[in-house]
């Protein structure tokens, strides 16, 4: 055992308990985030998104049941597996996928692409490509919720391969010194590109990490979307109190190759199979709102809403305008504050 005085575990939720009206809605949303990026995929192979696009496939419940124990107002700042992140976020499904289309609708006006998703209006505070960066930015958005007393907390997201990135670490021991509203989040989904999580890490709960700061953490299943809501609402809650920082680890699972240009030859024989049949986020909830009483109908209805809102989505990005070149330089910096 270590001998300084390690932290208490998370308190237990502040959330109530989901009834069918309340889960409904985050299975549509689970099944919206699935059906637009298979509708980027199928964009993908037409030439029509180029450069890099890594899918969010497998992992919905863990941006959706984060969403659903956020404020509006709190922040999140991420990595480059961010359209999930985004939609649960409020970021509308027509401006993800024109800026995967590199169109001047795009939540950035189609100068950012697949990794560089942002929206200011619903507190997305991006998408970023190097591994582990977004640690230090999010802490820094926190540093600034935290002088500016918003009451907001800035969740800061990250995969297992990021966990292994010394920005991270830096960033994990300021949060902790300033008791920053943050709370990072991890998702484990086994891989860091072709790597596995056992052959890059000697402790692949990365919460433990937060340990050797003095940290609250948890390690949480990620893929029942009550779940999820119930673990995060309560680290997102005790970071609001202005107790500090929480780090949860979300144990999770992508179902594609780390990008479309990986045919993901790395995973063991019949484990992604496996997954999809034991795991699949949107199939765990499915079966949850049987339980519940949702009727053949209602579920039906939602998918059909679903499959019209990604069409939909295609088809706007599609018809939209290339970005106008005189606004190349308007958006790199911010207009001066007056
Ligand atoms: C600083 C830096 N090093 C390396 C890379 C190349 N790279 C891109 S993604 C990735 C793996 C990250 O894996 P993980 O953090 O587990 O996130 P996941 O892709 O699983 O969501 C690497 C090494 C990079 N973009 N930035
Ligand atoms: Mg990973």
């Amino acid at each position: 055992m270590p001998d300084f005085p390690l932290p208490p575990p998370l308190p237990a939720s502040p959330l109530p308990d989901l009834d069918k009206a309340g889960l409904l809605p985050l299975w549509e949303q689970m099944l919206t985030i699935r059906r637009v990026e298979e509708m980027a995929a199928k964009a993908y192979t037409e030439r029509k998104i180029l450069g890099f696009c890594h899918l969010y496939i497998g992992q919905e419940s863990v941006a959706v049941g984060a969403a659903a124990a956020c404020r509006p107002e709190d922040r999140w700042v991420t990595g480059y597996r961010e359209h999930g992140q985004a939609m649960a976020k409020g970021v509308p499904p027509r401006a993800m996928m024109a800026e995967l289309f590199g169109k001047r609708t795009g939540a950035a006006h189609g100068l950012g692409g697949s990794m560089h998703i942002f929206d200011q209006s619903v507190h997305f505070m991006g998408g970023y490509g190097i591994v582990g960066a977004q640690c230090a930015l999010g802490t820094g958005v926190a540093w600034s919720l935290k002088h500016l007393r918003t009451g907001a907390v800035c969740l800061t997201w990250f995969g297992d391969g990021a966990a292994n990135q010394g920005a991270f670490f830096e960033s994990m021991c300021l949060a902790q010194l300033y008791r920053l509203p943050v709370v990072f989040v991890c998702e484990n989904n086994l891989y860091a590109m072709g790597t596995s999580v056992e052959r890059s890490s000697a402790l692949t709960d990365m919460s433990l990490r937060g340990l050797g700061v003095g940290m609250m953490r948890e390690q949480i299943d990620g893929f029942d979307v009550e779940n999820v809501r119930h673990r995060m609402g309560a680290a997102i809650e005790y970071a609001r109190a202005g107790q500090g920082p929480v780090i949860v680890e979300v144990v999770t699972y992508r179902h594609r190759g780390h990008s479309m240009s990986d045919p993901a030859k790395y995973r063991k024989p019949g484990e992604l199979e496996e997954k999809k049949k034991s795991s699949d986020p949107t199939v765990i909830t499915e079966l949850r709102l049987r339980e519940l009483g949702a009727t053949e109908a209602e579920l039906a209805a939602i998918r059909e809403r679903v499959e019209v809102v990604a069409k939909d989505a295609y088809e706007f990005a599609d018809a939209s305008p290339p970005p106008d070149p005189a606004d190349l330089y308007r958006y790199t910096y911010a207009p001066a504050r007056t």
